[in-house]
């Protein structure tokens, strides 16, 4: 059970700058401080401050020695366009989205496609825990314990055809329960896309809860991707399409702007983001900064996918 206690402060909005940015000039005076989102963010942390720093009982840290991020943190400070771009408001409009029925189609240049209804996917592929860092191009970080299963024992049942070089990911669309798709600022439905060894590596989920909760709508809704080596947003929420493409598919992020996000988005102290460097980020409830690790941290195990690429081209 997730706890429900006073939320802790969120990081100071000084320290976020929001992707979103330089999209629309609202959002750009929040980010500023004038109004909105950034006054909403600093009024919400002054009432609200933590009872208690106490570790729960629970805690648990990743392979580098990393503490979870507190489950209230997790849970209320998200990156969810479809429902809002405040990221203080996102579980609050998310609460009664429908997570069934749910189907995720994949398809494209498979042998067998399939559509696999989530009830189906949850009872026939094991479900594992995963402690995973998630590190978002705003230069914010967390560590989450999530539960899902390799993305690759999916696509293993669907047969991708020889041709196949790249997956795209589709979110719902449905503006009915998402208010942020009735935005004609962006163009719905989000989508992201990987090469197909990326998508194969043993370290990318499909996400189906986290903290060992399975409804959790904001940060999954039920099935999201995790890719952890990877700005945060390549991790796609509420898949319900996966094409296996020979050509990397359009992507939400890339194509409002490609200067600044691009498709191989993986984490790189060394390469900034246009308006931001992107060296070190300040880790959710661990106060100070520290310095971004290559890769987030998972050099080891996924380098060798990029052997010969020029990372700077290639961002
Ligand atoms: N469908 C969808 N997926 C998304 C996003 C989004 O707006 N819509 N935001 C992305 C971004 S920018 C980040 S940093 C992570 C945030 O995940 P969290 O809210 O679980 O921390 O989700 C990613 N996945
Ligand atoms: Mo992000």
């Amino acid at each position: 059970m997730i706890r429900r206690r006073d939320l802790p402060a969120p990081p100071p909005s000084s320290e976020i700058t929001p992707e979103a940015v330089y999209l629309d000039r609202r959002a750009f005076l929040r980010a500023a401080g004038f109004t909105g989102a950034g006054a909403m963010l600093a009024a919400c942390g002054a009432g609200r401050q933590p009872t208690s720093t106490a570790t729960p009982a629970e805690a648990q840290a990743d392979e580098l020695g990393n503490p979870s991020t507190d489950v209230e943190i997790v849970t209320s400070y998200n990156n969810y366009y479809e429902f809002t771009t405040g990221k203080q408001g996102v579980a609050d409009l998310a609460e009664s989205f429908r997570m069934r029925p749910w189907t995720v189609e994949v398809g494209g240049l498979v042998h067998k496609p399939m559509t696999f209804a989530i009830d189906d996917l949850l009872a026939s592929l094991p479900q594992e825990e995963r402690i995973y860092r998630l590190r978002c191009v705003e230069a914010w970080s967390m560590v989450i314990p999530w539960v899902g299963f390799e993305l690759g024992r999916l696509l293993d049942q669907v047969e991708p055809m020889t041709s196949a070089a790249f997956l795209g990911f589709t979110t719902l669309l449905d503006p009915d329960q998402m208010p942020g798709q009735r935005s004609p600022e962006y163009r719905w439905p989000y989508t992201e896309g990987l090469r197909l060894d990326e998508a194969m590596h043993g370290l990318t989920l499909l996400a189906t809860g986290l903290y060992g909760e399975p409804l959790l709508r904001q940060n999954v809704a039920p099935l999201r991707l995790m890719v952890p080596w990877k700005y945060g947003f390549k991790s796609i929420k509420a898949i319900v399409r996966i094409d296996l493409l020979e050509e990397p598919p359009a992507t939400f992020w890339n194509t409002i702007a490609p200067q600044e996000y691009g498709f191989y988005a993986n984490v790189n102290p060394e390469v900034d983001h246009p308006r931001w460097s992107q060296a070190s980020e300040v880790r959710f409830g661990r106060g100070k900064r520290r310095d971004t690790l290559m890769f987030n941290g998972y050099a080891d195990q996924v380098a060798g996918l990029y052997a010969g690429m020029d990372l700077r081209v290639n961002y």
